[in-house]
């Protein structure tokens, strides 16, 4: 294959940058430009050559070249890695170079793929390197790790291997159909059948917990006009963020955040207030907390309890019916207005979870932040093998579908040759997972969300 090219280290202002070089040709392109005192064409696999990167014969840099030879590579090719100054020049100076010696630039996720195609790694283990790059809290990164080791690819493959076994089993008492000889009992089969459902039912319910942890747990805070959301979002994030004012309608557009809780990283998020309104922007304003709240996995409703307790149960009850299956957390703010014989009243009953804090003197703040803290954690429990992303979704939902077929089939007292069929669809589609089957289009998918030189 012909040898591709890219910085392998964010560009900017750094100590150091390394461009990295994979293709068949890769090490006789280095060495065109490599002054120093090793004969890289012969130096051994895995070492590293001090010297400098010349330009027709201008020095660019002083360098080291790291040797890796085919298959013992990353991509499984030859590859040299130049480990430059950092900075902004010298690193496309030296691509430059490298590029006109014979190398191309490389496109996003190419060196992985190589890897890929080169049988370095499998599917998931490739999507667990862009998971890992894009990787936010630790536990997502310990579960990509884990991923990127082969775990859940050894786990799958077993019970591919499985459903092989049964399916031939079943096709080959075809051939025996005139004798009679069972060789599997259908009771075993549905139970084998079942045992590999369930794991992958886990895994498919895992699915909004990877969700969080790549694009973290978002927390809207929601409620009428000077209710004090800006005020909390700026005590959440114990800094003014948000701008704050008595005057009604102060935030247009919606604010959001990130705070790390227990290392899962929390998207606070402050919108407009909700009330009827002929302002352009205020509506405008109001149509995006829809959006907001349509993608947030907790809904705080703060609501002015200097006021009344019940000022905002309109908007509790509308948010409920329009969002049913969201969590919902009451506020009661500005309780350090309220007198303490009235403080009493106002607690009243609620059937809602409903927390009384003051946002201004930071009353039961740290309570608010524990209290996140614990749904959040609450949220991700689910994530074990698998930092899973849509692609694989897909795939394990049709593979659950088509394993409740063969199931349903069993109960059916369907023939075998029926039964077959639907393991044989499930055991391609976990083909498709770890990748033993693949087509160009599979790959677009999963290596254009890499970055280049990655
Ligand atoms: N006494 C008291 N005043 C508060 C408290 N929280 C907010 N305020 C005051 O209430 C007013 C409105 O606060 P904001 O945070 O701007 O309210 P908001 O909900 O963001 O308002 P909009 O952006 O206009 O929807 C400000 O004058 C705040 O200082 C509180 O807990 N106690
Ligand atoms: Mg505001």
């Amino acid at each position: 294959m012909d040898s591709i090219v890219a910085l392998a280290t964010p560009p900017g202002v750094s100590g150091l940058a390394v461009i990295r070089i994979s293709g068949e040709d890769a090490i006789d392109i280095a060495s065109k430009h490599y002054l120093g005192k090793a004969n890289l064409l012969e130096v051994a696999s895995h070492t590293i050559h001090y010297g400098k990167f010349a330009n027709n014969n201008q020095t660019i840099d002083t360098v080291t070249f790291n040797i890796f030879r085919s298959p013992n590579s990353y991509t499984g090719e030859n590859v040299v890695e130049i480990s430059c100054h950092g900075g902004i020049i010298i690193y496309k100076e030296i691509i430059k170079a490298i590029i006109n010696s014979g190398a191309r630039q490389a496109k996003a996720g190419e060196f992985t793929q190589r890897a890929f195609l080169n049988r370095k790694m499998d599917l998931l283990q490739a999507e667990a390197v862009a998971d890992l790059i894009h990787s936010v809290s630790v536990i997502s990164e310990q579960v990509s790790a884990r991923q990127l080791q082969g775990s859940i690819t050894k786990k799958i493959k077993e019970f591919k291997t499985e459903l092989i076994e049964i399916a031939g089993l079943l096709e080959l008492e075809l051939d025996f159909s005139e004798e009679e000889i069972e060789f599997i009992t259908l009771p075993q089969v549905s139970e084998k059948i079942q045992q590999l459902l369930n794991y992958i039912n886990s895994i498919i319910n895992s699915y909004s917990s990877s969700v969080i942890l790549q694009n973290g747990y978002s927390v809207a805070i929601i409620g009428f006009p000077n209710s004090g959301k800006s005020t909390l979002f700026n005590k959440l994030l114990s800094k003014d963020r948000a701008i704050v004012s008595e005057i009604a309608g102060t935030t247009r557009d919606y604010l959001e955040e990130f705070i790390y809780l227990n290392n899962i990283p929390i998207k606070i998020i402050d919108t407009a207030g909700m009330r009827d309104t002929t302002d352009i922007i205020e509506i405008e304003g109001i149509k995006l907390v829809n959006s907001v709240i349509e993608q947030s996995n907790l809904i705080m409703v703060l609501n002015d309890a200097s006021i009344s307790n019940q000022n905002s149960d309109n908007l509790i009850t509308t948010l409920k019916e329009d969002y049913p299956k969201h969590e919902i957390l009451i506020l009661q703010n500005k309780i350090d207005k309220i007198e303490i014989e009235r403080k009493v009243e106002t607690i009243g009953s609620r059937e809602d979870e409903q927390l009384f804090i003051s946002a201004k003197t930071n009353y039961n703040i740290p309570q608010l932040l524990d209290l996140i803290e614990q749904k959040a954690t609450n949220s991700i429990s689910r994530i074990n093998d698998l930092m899973v992303n849509e692609r694989q979704l897909q795939l394990m939902e049709q593979i659950s579908s088509d394993l409740l077929n063969a199931i349903e089939s069993v109960e059916m007292q369907n023939t075998n040759e029926l039964i077959a069929v639907d393991i044989r669809a499930a055991i391609r589609k976990l083909g498709e997972l770890t990748g033993d089957i693949y087509n160009q289009e599979i790959l677009n998918q999963v290596f254009s969300k890499f970055c280049i030189g990655k």
